[in-house]
């Protein structure tokens, strides 16, 4: 077959010569039934879902307005880490956290994949623009995709269709993204409800800007402008243009007096980002407005300061733990309708339900499809079921969230789940020492990626499944950033762990809404107006610096939560020499000479 037969894809609604050849080139390959150029309307849309719905794969929602739920196979339900590679030309580039392959290599295998991969499917072009349509230089990307669910929820998470291909002008600069479920049909051969394939490579040309990603129709391995483009790829951009691609919240902060404070936060997936951006203060007068809550683009303005862009439009959040107590506004966000809910349960009545949504529903559908009860021995939800929902239903989205300019970020948190060892909240002392602090992270596993949950490993920044080159350069580059800024207009960095545990297991400091009393305490310390205690590793507030008023809590299970212990840190120390030798001699100086600092403090 010859790809001018292709139905559609002649019908490209674009002069971009690149873009044109690629579509073709891509169409040769894996010689789809049609092609579709998606413009991102309503009925394109309605065509979609109703595809969807036809397929098995969606079953609409009685209960939500235009929304669906979807069952993955049981196979495909989580981040694929072993699997995602940097395909850097120098090894060197792609550095000691990354899988790396020679980029002929990984493509000879790929072609051979991708070769008809597509038969009996519909090839769908998606362009897209991650972060403001208005920004002076749009970030522009294209996503092929055999996948109907990838277009649903591509439509959620991004700028997409026309309105992103109005900014693609004849030599605009793109991103290359590929994606393939790797399952194509032979003539008269029935579909699955989630087509993907045992075979899966998340694959990153980091020079080439371009992803190629088969066998997968999971968010972060499908959905190729949020983890592959806004991080992995972009964190290359940001490192060759001098600024950061980063796994963070952003929210807005008003004090009682109206005073705007923008922080960004990094927590590795499933500790609570997406709570901590929506967050409805315990302290009064305090008010907490929302910008994103996974990935924030930061760059110095021409005032000095760091501004904040939220690249994405819509949120793809944990769903199970959810609910109007843990995250009122996420259940805002989701009622309002047109959502995607992937390997939650279905209630009989047309609706979606979560382990953590209160009462057990007397009769479920799993997310495996099968009949569930409360005396169901099996979750009802996968731990990393996912609501897709968009940005806009927010009830208290900040109005300034698709300004091209971004928010100036006063405070940056790095946060991590550890049982022990991590007070609530530390200040670094400076920059470097919160770059010491963020290079240093560590968090116990959580369901998002495949794999063991609850081991504790570094995870830097929150980044490390997501740093698209050395983790060594990356950490110089964040010590170069600040080393070319004024210090005194950059955020200041703490650290902060929700999840220290007492010895019973149960969490000392109650979270979600009472943690508006440690960003009032950080805001607080910025400007000048709250005290701490000087440790060994920072600064840390004692129960008498934070606002406790009215705070329903053991005072010992607060004192502990603050608590820094120098046993527990003592201990610590071996293990982020490990981590500092697994990184190699791209480790900056200055990280090495912090560290030999706080074991110096510890004594
Ligand atoms: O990778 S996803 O973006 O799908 C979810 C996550 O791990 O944060
Ligand atoms: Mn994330």
């Amino acid at each position: 077959m010859t790809a001018l037969t292709i139905p559609g894809l002649d019908q490209a609604p674009t002069t971009n010569a690149r873009l044109l050849t690629w579509v073709q080139e891509v169409a040769e390959l894996t010689t789809p039934d049609r092609v579709v150029w998606v413009d991102g309307s309503e009925e394109e849309s309605a065509r979609i879902n109703a595809a969807l719905v036809e397929a098995g794969t969606f079953v609409p929602l009685k209960k939500k307005p235009n929304s669906y739920w979807a069952a993955s196979d049981p196979n495909d339900v989580a981040r694929v880490e072993e699997r995602t590679f940097i395909c850097s030309v120098d090894p060197a580039d792609s550095g000691p956290t990354n899988n790396w392959m020679e980029p002929a290599e990984m493509k000879a295998i790929m072609l051979d994949l991708y070769r008809g991969c597509m038969r009996g499917r519909t090839m769908y072009v998606i362009p897209f623009c991650m972060g403001p349509l208005s920004a002076d230089k749009p970030m522009l990307g294209v996503e092929i995709t055999d996948s109907e669910y990838v277009v649903a929820s591509m439509r959620i998470m991004t700028r997409m269709g026309e309105k992103a291909l109005a900014r693609f002008t004849d030599d605009a600069e793109f991103v290359q993204a590929l994606h393939s479920v790797g399952a194509p049909l032979e003539p008269g051969q029935a579909d699955v409800p989630w087509p993907c394939n045992d075979t899966k490579y998340i694959t990153h040309f980091p020079e080439e800007r371009t992803i190629w990603s088969f066998g997968s129709g999971y968010g972060g391995n499908a959905l190729l402008g949020k983890k592959c483009y806004s991080l992995r790829i972009a964190s290359v951009m940001a490192r060759d243009e001098g600024w950061l691609a980063e796994h963070m919240l952003i929210l807005k902060l008003i004090s009682p007096e109206n005073k705007v404070h923008y922080i960004a936060a990094a927590f590795p997936s499933a500790c609570g980002k997406t709570n901590l951006a929506m967050l409805e203060p315990t302290i009064p007068g305090w008010r907490v407005e929302t910008l994103g809550d996974d990935i924030a683009w930061m760059r110095f303005g021409e005032d000095g300061r760091l501004y904040a862009v939220n690249p994405e439009y819509g949120f793809f959040g944990v769903a199970p733990g959810t609910d109007y107590h843990t995250n009122p506004n996420a259940m805002r966000t989701i009622e309002r309708g047109n959502s995607v809910f992937t390997n939650v349960a279905l209630t009989d009545d047309g609706d979606i339900w979560w382990e953590g949504m209160g009462e057990k529903p007397a009769h479920l559908t799993s997310w495996k499809k099968q009949d569930w009860t409360p005396e169901s021995t099996e979750l009802s939800s996968h731990p990393n079921s996912r609501y897709c929902t968009p940005m806009q239903q927010c009830p208290i989205l900040a109005p300034e969230w698709d300004d091209p300019k971004g928010v100036p970020i006063s405070a940056i948190f790095f946060g991590g789940r550890r049982a022990t060892t991590v007070p609530l909240i530390t200040e670094s002392r400076d920059w470097q020492h919160g770059v010491f602090m963020g290079a240093t992270l560590s968090s116990e596993t959580t369901a998002a990626a495949v794999g063991q949950v609850g081991v504790v490993r570094r995870d830097p920044m929150a980044m490390l499944p997501f740093i698209g080159y050395h983790a060594g350069d990356y950490f110089n580059h964040w010590i170069q950033l600040g080393k070319n800024a004024n210090a005194e207009k950059l955020p200041k960095i703490f650290y902060v762990n929700w999840f220290r545990r007492g010895d019973d297991k149960r969490f000392l400091w109650p979270g979600f809404g009472e943690n508006s009393r440690v960003l009032k305490w950080a805001i607080e310390r910025i400007e000048g107006k709250a005290a701490a205690e000087e440790t060994p590793i920072g600064h840390v507030p004692t129960p008498a610096d934070l606002d406790l008023s009215g705070l329903d809590a053991p005072a010992e299970d607060i004192a502990a939560a603050l608590d820094f212990d120098a046993e527990e840190w003592r201990a610590e120390l071996p293990l982020i020499e490990q981590w500092f030798t697994k990184i190699g001699d791209k480790l900056p100086t200055s990280l090495r000479d912090e560290f030999e600092a706080l074991k110096q403090r510890l004594g």
